[in-house]
């Protein structure tokens, strides 16, 4: 029997006709749609690099469902994720989710996932006419600790665990040998085996979540690791779909939340659910105070819609923090004290417990903070702070891939859609959830709808191109030799210093993605200059991209962990550069309070009411970009 070692990894080759790379949201509501439409002879595999049940941004649950529209119109829905979005969002893409994504939140309380109702109404479902206790208008209350571990049970129960393999991180996707604008294959490898992964297939769905960690983090130090959205997710689906040809859309747009300092507790629930306010250092209501901001470069142009976009609330605050004016407060004694003055002392407790649960449900680590700093909340009011940037296309953030519309809605553009639903500009490439760009506010439940509706679509794909074969445009030898090329580096230089981490020949993947995050940061608009940035910090931040991207071939992988962090940073690397060149592409200030072009501080709708669309070269390592004509649908 052959003995894989590390260095020598066993190969595993496979054809499939569907492949599902990532096991969250959207690959799940894949695995649960997919069976009811595919034919009986077709093979479809999952694969996550982690284990579904806690794998992706649900890992450790979520208190809320945050799309939901029981009573509401799905052109509402619409109108809001424009005005929060600052009016260019793929209109067809988001009323195609909204007009479907209650039937699975339906699905969630089928299989035992417990959401609040209105009191009386407990013990009925949705589906027979239970109110549920909604926080804001789109909004749903769930006790979602268990969230993603129920939704995975669904998802492995109608694949059939024969057909996943978790823990297998994929890095790349390989086009097709006779036709440079399809994906044919992906090659991956086991994060616990010595065993590298190859696959040819028809179709493929791209679910790899957004980027985190590309900037760097507020947490540092003992605090390294914690951030708001999942660590793990480190730019796969932007980075394997780009370097495949997809075009790529929005990607200058992130999401800086704003969260209960240094825990990155979520607050939605306090503000929309418990009415709490937010105030600064001297207890002036800033958002009142600085109301008048709004109107200057046109920032209020597209905040007539439902909601106050979510960069603009972070606009008021960051103008406190900017001018020393900080700590924001959210002052949770004022709001459980007014909910209090109509409650009972057991509908108090009951109500403490539920804010504890906000947290425990989703953000563990604000509990640490509260329980660790003494802050009764009911006592003490907590700190607010606008995080890192992230990189996502389903929270209040759009940046991600041009798909592939739905057909039957008025006034679409003709070329917004190719035929299959959620397919990029890359023939059999498909993508849901954090992938699909220009389209936000999807959240758990709205990828999970994507990942069904991309679901149908690849059937008809295959269905389509039954007698087309797969044929990789790369020798697997090549594939194989470049995925271990980090540990080949390491070996071969291992002895050359007697402290391992220190070497000439090789860097390791942690003080690359220092580097990484440390230029992201000071060049292209993060913590460090609150957030801004202009084109001639930009055009340093090209070059030391550049560089980067070359030293990224030294990294060095001294076991499967070490591989793993070395390729995301790959991965992160690619989205890195997508999002500085989109920023410095689009001559405006788009989203004030997520980032700001301080040489271009107007919001510009005559130039720049568009969307800004991307392709990469892998060849030459060029990028082209475009303007594409934003197009109202809904009035
Ligand atoms: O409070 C590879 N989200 C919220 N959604 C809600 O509905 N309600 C909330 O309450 C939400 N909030 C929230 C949310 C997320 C987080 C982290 C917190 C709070 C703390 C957002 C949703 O979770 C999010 O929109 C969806 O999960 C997105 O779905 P999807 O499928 O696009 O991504 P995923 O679920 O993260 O899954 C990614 C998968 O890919 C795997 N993977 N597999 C193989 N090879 C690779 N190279 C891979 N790279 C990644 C991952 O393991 C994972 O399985 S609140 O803030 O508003
Ligand atoms: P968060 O906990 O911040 O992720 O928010 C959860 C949901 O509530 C998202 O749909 C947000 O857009 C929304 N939300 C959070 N804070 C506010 C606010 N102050 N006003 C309106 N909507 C909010």
């Amino acid at each position: 029997m052959a003995d894989y070692a590390f260095g020598n990894p066993e190969i595993v080759e496979e054809e499939v006709d569907i492949l599902i790379i990532g096991g969250g949201m959207a690959a799940c509501g894949t695995a649960v749609e997919i069976v009811q439409w595919a034919d009986s002879d077709m093979k479809i595999k999952l694969v996550d690099k982690a284990a579904m049940a806690r794998s992706g941004a649900v890992a450790q649950g979520l208190s809320a469902i945050n799309t939901y529209m029981g009573d509401n119109d799905p052109a509402d829905y619409v109108r809001m994720v424009r005005t929060d979005l600052m009016g260019i969002i793929r209109e067809d893409l988001v009323y195609d989710v909204g007009r479907q994504v209650d039937s699975s939140v339906h699905l969630f309380e089928e299989w035992g996932l417990p959401m609040w109702k209105q009191p009386g109404e407990e013990g009925k479902k949705l589906t027979e006419g239970a109110k549920p206790v909604r926080t804001g208008k789109w909004q749903i209350m769930i006790n979602g600790e268990s969230y993603k571990w129920i939704v995975a049970e669904a998802a492995k129960k109608a694949l059939g665990m024969e057909n996943i393999e978790e823990r297998i991180f994929v890095v790349k996707l390989i086009n097709d040998k006779n036709d440079p604008e399809r994906v044919a294959g992906a090659v991956g490898f086991s994060v616990r085996d010595h065993k590298v992964h190859v696959y040819k297939f028809k179709a493929c769905l791209l679910v790899c979540g957004g980027a985190v960690n590309v900037f760097r983090p507020r947490s540092i130090g003992e605090g390294t690791g914690r951030a708001w959205y999942p660590v793990w997710n480190a730019g796969s689906t932007y980075a394997m779909a780009a370097e495949v040809g997809a075009e790529l859309t929005m990607m200058e747009n992130r999401f800086v939340p704003t969260r209960f300092k240094d825990g990155y507790g979520p607050v939605g629930a306090w503000f929309l659910l418990f009415k709490a306010k937010a105030y600064n250092g001297l207890d002036e209501d800033y958002s009142a105070k600085n109301a008048d901001m709004l109107k200057q470069h046109n920032y209020s142009n597209h905040s007539k819609g439902h909601v106050m976009g979510t960069c603009l609330r972070n606009h008021l605050m960051l103008h406190e923090m900017r001018e020393g004016l900080g700590p924001i407060l959210m002052d949770t004694p004022s709001a459980l004290a007014k909910l209090a003055e109509t409650m009972t002392p057991k509908e108090i407790k009951h109500l403490e417990a539920e804010a504890w649960e906000d947290f425990l449900d989703m953000t563990i680590s604000q509990c640490g903070v509260w329980a660790g700093e003494n802050i009764e909340p009911d006592k003490e009011m907590s700190e607010l702070m606008p995080t890192e940037p992230y990189l996502l296309g389903s929270h209040a953030g759009c940046a991600g891939i041009w798909v592939s519309g739905p057909t039957d809605l008025p006034g679409v553009p003709d070329d917004w859609s190719w035929g299959y639903r959620g397919m990029t500009t890359v023939k059999g490439l498909f993508t849901g959830g954090d992938g699909v760009g220009a389209s936000g506010h999807k959240f758990s439940s709205g990828s999970f709808t994507e990942g069904r509706i991309a679901a149908k679509s690849m059937v008809q794909f295959v269905r389509d191109n039954k007698d087309w074969k797969p044929e990789l445009d790369t020798p697997v030898s090549k594939l194989v030799e470049e995925i271990y090329q980090p540990v080949k580096t390491y070996l071969e230089h291992k002895d050359y210093t007697t402290a391992e981490d220190v070497n000439p020949h090789y860097i390791t993947p942690k003080m690359l993605q220092f580097r990484l995050q440390k230029l992201m940061d000071e060049y292209v608009a993060g913590i460090s200059t609150w957030y801004q940035t202009n084109g001639r910090l930009l055009g340093i931040a090209e070059k030391k991209l550049q560089m980067l991207k070359e030293d990224s071939l030294k990294m060095r992988a001294k076991d499967l962990h070490e591989l793993l962090r070395a390729w995301e940073n790959y991965h992160r690397i690619l989205t890195a550069e997508a999002h500085m060149r989109h920023i410095q592409f689009r001559e405006e200030t788009r989203y004030p309070g997520y980032y700001y072009r301080a040489d271009f501080l107007d919001l510009d709708d005559d130039n720049w009411r568009v969307f800004v669309n991307s392709k990469y070269n892998r060849a030459t390592g060029e990028w082209t970009l475009r303007k594409v004509p934003y197009v109202q649908l809904i009035k």
